[in-house]
């Protein structure tokens, strides 16, 4: 139902994306508005003028993000490094009366980039080009991102990739979950069990904290259409402070399996060494930050990234999904199972990767 309130003594529908367009600083036009469907927390919607993608507009879930100041001030704080002659830079569009994002109530917030021209995205891949770019780009944006301050950098999400506070999560989730749930989700939840065991002793130690993006699957990159080279990172909200293996695991979780994260059929969950090789070969490009023991620590990464996803999808169903969107009732489950059968593979690969990485690095 749509909701009428008044910004600045005029009614908006919060609503509706076509009536918060007014409230940003863009060239009046009838742009066509073609919401994208994927993503699994905000409302995404591109804007279209002569059949030209212009800008990206979302409307931000604030169940999931509680301090959106916070979160766009992180982005704010680091688009000016991100910005180089191999990195295409993404701006913020300001509103009219240049905030960094309409904020109708607590609830209704609304954002705007530019659209980065002539590019596209992957959900998979089976091409060792896109590996090696998306290797490149990845080292680049923590390359560039060294150069900021850690301190202006706040969490958004706070225990966001910690494995113990998902693990609780998860034990709060056992305790309220209905018996069938419990049920159909048995096998996932003896696998947790399990892996958290066998992860008991993880611990990142004397780590560096670096500014992370912190959701940097595949689909997260953006290639040039027509020569595949990766320009940029998009999807700022998670940027704050974690461990390099964060990025790295989820990059090759979303590389080295050339399926979707909600595939069902798990015997075709793949752990593709061309693509792992492809990946590390790009990231060895710009990897000079990297110190020895992040180095070592790659692998691990590659094994938690998508257990901790997993976890997360399972804690999901488990409450019945009130986190993430789903399609159908069963989806955080099917991808809580596609990932454990890819964590699974990243386990049976750990010598193999360090063998890779040291040839590599
Ligand atoms: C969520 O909405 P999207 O797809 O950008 C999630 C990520 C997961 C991703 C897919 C804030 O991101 O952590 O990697 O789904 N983001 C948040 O698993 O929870
Ligand atoms: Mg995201």
């Amino acid at each position: 139902m749509a909701c009428w309130i008044s910004v600045d003594r005029i009614s908006v529908d919060s609503n509706d994306p076509n009536a918060v367009l007014q409230y940003f600083s863009i060239e009046r036009k009838d742009y066509i508005i073609q919401q994208i469907s994927q993503g699994y927390i905000n409302d995404t919607y591109a804007l279209l003028f002569d059949g030209f993608p212009c800008y990206i507009l979302q409307r931000l879930n604030a169940q999931v993000f509680s301090n959106i100041d916070v979160l766009m001030q992180n982005i704010h704080c680091a688009l000016p490094y991100l910005n180089d002659k191999n990195y295409h830079q993404i701006s913020l569009i300001r509103t009219i009366d240049d905030k960094p994002y309409l904020k109708i109530n607590k609830s209704d917030c609304w954002r705007m980039f530019t659209m980065v021209p002539d590019s596209v995205a992957f959900n998979t891949t089976q091409d060792g080009v896109i590996a090696v770019e998306a290797g490149k780009i990845i080292g680049k944006f923590h390359s560039l991102l060294q150069e900021a301050p850690l301190d202006i950098f706040k969490d958004t999400i706070s225990g966001f990739h910690d494995l113990t506070f998902r693990a609780k999560q998860f034990e709060e989730a056992l305790g309220s979950a209905t018996p069938d749930k419990l049920k159909e989700a048995e096998e996932a939840i003896l696998f947790v069990k399990m892996t958290l065991e066998e992860l008991r002793f993880y611990d990142p130690g004397n780590l560096p904290l670096r500014i992370c993006h912190n959701d940097t699957k595949l689909n997260n990159i953006l290639f040039d259409k027509e020569d595949n080279r990766a320009l940029c990172l998009i999807d700022l909200d998670t940027v704050m402070l974690g461990y390099f293996h964060y990025d790295f695991g989820d990059a090759v979780r979303t590389i080295v399996n050339t399926e979707s994260e909600d595939e069902k059929d798990l015997s075709k969950i793949t752990f593709n060494k061309e693509l792992f090789e492809a990946f590390i070969d790009g990231l060895s490009k710009n990897s000079d930050f990297l110190t020895k023991a992040e180095i070592q620590h790659l692998p691990f990464g590659v094994k938690l990234m998508p257990f901790i996803h997993g976890i997360r999808a399972l804690t999901d169903y488990l409450k019945g999904n009130v986190y993430y969107k789903v399609t159908y009732e069963t989806q955080n489950l099917d991808r809580c199972l596609s990932l454990f059968a890819f964590t699974k593979k990243a386990a049976e690969h750990m010598d193999y990767m360090q063998e890779v990485i040291i040839k590599k690095f």
